[in-house]
């Protein structure tokens, strides 16, 4: 079961009457069932009335029944990967108990800070480590302006250049990728999230997630990956394949914006008032990083726009949504 991602964590939350459930961890969702994956194999998991699919996601911990195979509960997680939909539709949930967020994009027109620098906040924030990977370096002359990019969007990142349709793309990633450990793929749709799968799946050719072939010249992919599920790498660990995202929006991200803008909050630190703004206040040191030429202003300029997206988000969904639910509730009354 520690290859399955098993650990002291999910051990330590079990009851004593628990102990002849079974524990499972869920591979794929469908409008009406769960499938998952247990030391001895795959399952069809039943749920009890009023219980819906989408309060699960893939990389969940489960307890099931093990003569009906109906689910008992659901374990705590270690970490949630989730994103924001557009308007006030709840959050999506992408992923639990995952270990490394692999964002993937490619030296071409995909590679953009603005929305690396999204993903990171959410990576962060569920408590994961990000990896970027930059794929398609077989297509460019010269891959160090992606790679110097890459590397300055968070201190102590880890960008990987790969070529995905090469065994090298797998070895490259194998530190992210031993027993027990859960990564995701994240990223726009066509940089190679599912080449990047069936390398470190090996797939026998019948199950192979199907690839979008680029279209034209705008080298985007076609939206060819509709679910997600968990899948075994082979030596191990366990992958999950993301349906590509255009947009991110994000919210209740601001502990992993502080991750990702570090040397912002650190200069912050060192401004003569405690709520400076950084935008004309005396005794700014970030102004004076900018002035420097140490901080980049477009890096700046996009923790103001992140950050205040986070804030006014996240305003949003406790206040105004609340609001409306009552009000909903109101109106059918006689
Ligand atoms: N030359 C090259 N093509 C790649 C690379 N990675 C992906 N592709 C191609 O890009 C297209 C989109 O890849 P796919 O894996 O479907 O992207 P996804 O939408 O992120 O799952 C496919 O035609 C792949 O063969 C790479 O590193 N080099
Ligand atoms: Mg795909
Ligand atoms: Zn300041």
């Amino acid at each position: 079961m520690a290859t399955l991602g098993w650990s002291s964590y999910f051990d330590n939350q079990l009851t004593p009457g628990e102990a002849d459930l079974v524990k499972i961890r869920i591979a794929t969702i469908h409008r009406s069932r769960l499938i998952a994956k247990s030391a001895f194999g795959t399952e069809r998991i039943g749920l009890p009335e009023g219980v819906a699919t989408t309060a699960f996601a893939v990389g969940d911990w489960i307890l099931v029944d093990p003569v009906t195979m109906v689910l008992v509960r659901r374990l705590a997680r270690h970490t949630l990967l989730e994103r924001r939909t557009e308007g006030d539709r709840p959050r999506q949930l992408i992923a639990a108990n995952v270990d490394t967020v692999v964002i993937v994009t490619s030296c071409n027109d995909d590679f953009n800070p603005a929305r690396l620098e999204r993903y990171l906040a959410i990576a962060n924030e569920a408590g994961t480590a990000p990896v970027i990977v930059l794929t398609k370096i077989d297509m460019v002359a010269d891959t160090a302006p992606y790679l110097r990019q890459a590397k300055e969007l968070q201190l102590g990142l880890d960008v990987l250049l790969v070529n995905a349709k090469t065994p090298e793309a797998v070895k490259a990633l194998a530190p992210w990728c031993g027993p027990g450990q859960t990564v995701a793929l994240v990223g726009s749709s066509g940089v190679g999230k599912s080449t990047l799968l069936n390398m470190l799946t090996c797939k026998p050719p019948e199950e192979v997630q199907p690839t979008g072939p680029v279209r034209g010249s705008d080298d985007k992919g076609r939206h060819t990956t509709t679910s997600r599920s968990l899948h075994a790498i082979v030596g191990g660990g366990w992958v999950i394949d993301t349906p590509g995202m255009r947009t991110v929006q994000v919210s209740d991200v601001s502990s992993g914006l502080d991750v990702l803008f570090a040397e912002i909050v650190a200069l912050a630190h060192d401004c003569r008032f405690r709520d400076c703004t950084h935008a004309m206040e005396p005794g700014c040191a970030v102004q004076a990083a900018i002035a420097s030429g140490t901080l980049d202003q477009a890096r700046l300029d996009r923790w103001r726009k992140l950050s205040s997206e986070n804030a006014s988000n996240t305003r949003q969904q406790s206040g105004a949504r609340g609001n409306k639910t009552t009000k909903a509730r109101r109106s059918r009354r006689p």
